[in-house]
């Protein structure tokens, strides 16, 4: 009765914005200036479209920028897969492209077969190599995924499937593993995060492509780089660029965003969705009490 009542009081104050149009059921209030999301890996059983489908209609926002390997072309030239699920991403990013939202994709490696409609658009959704955002106080952040810079640190192509398969393998592992660890009533682990950081901090990887990245937006003058490719969020000065790196939505499921007063913020939806829990049991108690 109680929540009801509560839902409804939220309405009343959202109808007060005339023409509401609200066919989403997206909020106003969350609304963002901007978001960028990478490594979606839409076509893998790893991608988390469902959490950002639920990200997505709990922020509006008026820029979109989606920063490569949305779409996992390498995966479903192997074995299809494509849940209905992956069909509502894209049909919620066309309808947001439609809904006046300024919608970029930047192709990553794995849909690098988009590389080809470069300077072209689907459904008002923009394909661009990289582009360059303005923030709301004035900074530029160059925008790219950052595959790019595998050849600068890694080395050939075959490394990169070879790596790429070997991630697979690892995320397969580490849902059997979590299962296991579920029966024993263990909380989840993550095996494939584990081993990346066990691994890539051994190689220095991301330090490396960090810093390869942020040295690049620097050389071309901007203030920040915004990129993925590496599933790592992360937000931070390096030489003097401000690095942003949105993660992925496979595992980690973060996104950098922007607010109107042009401040940057990595959000993971985890973190959101426990604030989320623990305010609705303090709703909950103080209605029991
Ligand atoms: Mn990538």
């Amino acid at each position: 009765m109680r929540t009801n009542f509560d839902a409804l009081g939220t309405e009343w104050t959202g109808a007060g914005s005339a023409a509401h149009g609200d066919d989403d059921g997206e909020s106003d209030t969350s609304r963002l200036r901007s978001i960028f999301i990478s490594d979606v890996h839409l076509g893998t059983a790893g991608c988390q479209a469902e959490a950002l489908l639920d990200f997505l209609k709990d922020h509006p926002s008026n820029y979109l920028y989606l920063v490569g390997d949305i779409v996992d072309g390498w995966a479903l030239r192997r074995r299809w897969f494509w849940p209905q699920a992956h069909n509502d991403v894209v049909q919620k990013l066309l309808r947001r492209a439609r809904k006046g939202c300024h919608v970029v994709f930047i192709p990553g490696n794995h849909d690098s077969f988009a590389r080809g409609f470069i300077g072209h658009q689907f459904g008002g959704i923009h394909v661009a190599r990289d582009t360059v955002h303005k923030t709301a106080d004035g900074r530029t952040l160059w925008i790219t995924h950052g595959d790019y810079f595998d050849a600068v640190i890694q080395c050939a192509k075959w490394l990169a499937y070879l790596g790429d398969y070997a991630y697979e393998m690892t995320l397969k592992w580490n849902r059997y593993l979590n299962r296991l660890r579920g029966h024993f009533g263990l909380p989840y682990w993550s095996l494939s995060q584990y081993l990346k950081h066990k691994v890539k901090k051994a190689l220095n990887y991301v330090t490396d492509f960090e810093v390869a990245v942020a040295a690049e937006a620097r050389k071309r003058g901007h203030d920040g780089v915004v990129c993925g490719h590496i599933h790592r969020a992360e937000m931070r000065t390096i030489n003097g660029v401000l690095y942003c790196n949105d993660g992925d939505w496979v595992e980690s499921r973060t996104a950098l965003v922007e607010h109107f007063d042009g401040r940057l913020e990595v959000l993971s939806w985890d973190t959101l969705i426990a604030a989320r829990t623990a305010s609705e049991t303090k709703v909950a108690l103080a209605q029991v009490a």
